[in-house]
């Protein structure tokens, strides 16, 4: 077996727009009643994909939800028509395109049966995030439907509120180790919600039925969730044995870094001090909301030892103070060795950045439904989709406009029947 970590992405939904609805999210709070661009929105995802492609990670994809969600505003009493103008921007929301809010996933070398565990995240603290599970579930069911690889959890019940993979990190020698599984959890009291609750994170490391010596729990600082850093992935980011974090993201750093050490001698922490970049400008930049990849040694492009890359928004690259620590870090002897800037602006003014774009998976590719699996050839006939059906652009207002929300309708329609997905997906 030939365990890989496989970056799903989220591909943009047609309704993606901006309906300011992430309190604390400082990106989507700027944007309220912006006007967005779906169809840009998901090129720009799909370019992020086939860039990956081409340092020669394998990807996956997650599939854009059905919008509006009619059963959730049935439940609500209402529908798409009657509803007030929040609920129907909620029951609109193309959110799911942040797979890292999908689930958290412990991979088989670090559960007691062997196998990947993934556990829907119940997203129950933002209204227009709680009811992505169902439809996230079900894919995960399909994607990952081998019972003898993987173990595909339901979510942690209410109150208890996950985000899933934002707020998790692990560290290791290889992908295919046993690792230190790290679950970030807030808590209340600032001005703004901390989404991750301690119970829900212990609720995941017991149902993927982790070795609580290799688990740790970590409170997020409260200055960070503060500063706009409503999901621990804005401020911090691991990949095999490297931590890459802002020096403020987490409440009694000490602590948490004795502990890595212990369990994992060979941990390297990149810290970048606050008198280097301060918070506001790390979460301004999402430099921390990369994704930090090991480089294939097999590619030919990458020759042996080329150690890591981290994907970064071309937002990073636009402010030359962080551009240039950047890369001194790189032209040093650290363990990060490139900068990829990615251009994923659409999902960026909603505070989401190339790492939130995605959930990591380690597990042998042969065991997932290859359905959710691409190479650049799929990437082509799904941009063709996206060209032909997206809307080009969408302003707070038309979320009402009944065609346009038939629009939305059929664009997902196409590009479920095109992956051979409709006789699974359809509601
Ligand atoms: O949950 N934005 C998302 C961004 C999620 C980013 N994910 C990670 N950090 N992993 C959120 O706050 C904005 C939607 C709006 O305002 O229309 C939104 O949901």
């Amino acid at each position: 077996m030939t365990a890989r970590e496989i970056n799903f992405d989220g591909l943009v939904g047609p309704s993606h727009n901006y309906a300011g609805l992430s309190l604390g999210n400082l990106a989507s709070a700027r944007n309220a009643g912006a006007i967005s661009y779906p169809r840009a929105a998901a090129l720009q995802g799909i370019e992020k994909m086939r860039s990956n492609l081409r340092l020669g990670l394998p990807q996956g994809l997650f599939l854009p939800q059905w919008r509006p969600d009619g059963a959730w505003l049935s439940a609500l009493g209402t529908d798409v028509g009657n509803a007030e103008a929040h609920i129907r921007a909620a029951a609109m929301s193309a959110s799911s395109m942040w797979a890292a809010n999908a689930a958290t996933v412990s991979p088989a070398a670090d559960t007691a049966d062997g196998r990947t565990h993934l556990t829907v995240a119940n997203l129950v603290t933002m209204p227009h995030r709680s009811h992505e599970w169902p439809q996230t579930l079900a894919q995960l069911r399909l994607a990952f439907s081998d019972r003898n690889a993987f173990a595909v959890h339901g979510p942690v019940p209410a109150p208890f509120g996950d985000e899933g993979a934002a707020n998790h990190m692990r560290l290791c020698d290889s992908h295919g180790e046993a690792g230190v599984e790290v679950f970030v959890y807030g808590q209340s009291g600032g001005p703004f919600p901390a989404r991750q609750h301690v119970e829900a994170s212990k609720a995941v490391a017991r149902l993927h039925r982790l070795d609580p010596d290799r688990t740790l729990f970590v409170m997020q600082s409260e200055e960070a969730i503060a500063a706009g850093a409503f999901h621990n992935d804005v401020v911090a980011v691991a990949n095999e044995r490297v931590l890459f974090t802002h020096e403020h993201a987490f409440a009694d750093k000490e602590r948490f870094y004795a502990a890595l050490r212990a369990r994992l001698p060979s941990v390297e922490i990149v810290e970048v001090p606050a008198s280097a970049i301060s918070l506001s400008d790390a979460i301004r930049s999402y430099i921390f909301n990369a994704q930090l990849v090991t480089l294939p040694t097999g590619d030919p492009s990458n020759s042996p030892g080329t150690g890591m890359a981290l994907i970064l928004p071309t937002e990073a690259r636009d402010m030359p103070a962080i551009w240039n620590w950047l890369e001194e870090m790189v032209a040093g002897n650290g363990p990060i060795r490139k900068l990829v800037p990615v251009d994923v602006r659409q999902s960026m003014a909603n505070g989401g950045g190339p790492a939130c774009l995605r959930l990591r998976v380690v597990a042998d590719p042969a065991n997932i439904d290859p359905r959710f699996l691409v190479d650049e050839a799929k990437l082509d006939g799904i941009a063709d989709i996206v060209r032909n059906y997206w809307p080009e652009a969408i302003a707070p207002e038309d979320l009402a406009d009944t065609r346009l929300i038939a629009r939305i309708e059929q664009s997902w329609l196409t590009v479920v029947d095109h992956l051979q997905l409709s006789g699974d997906l359809i509601p």
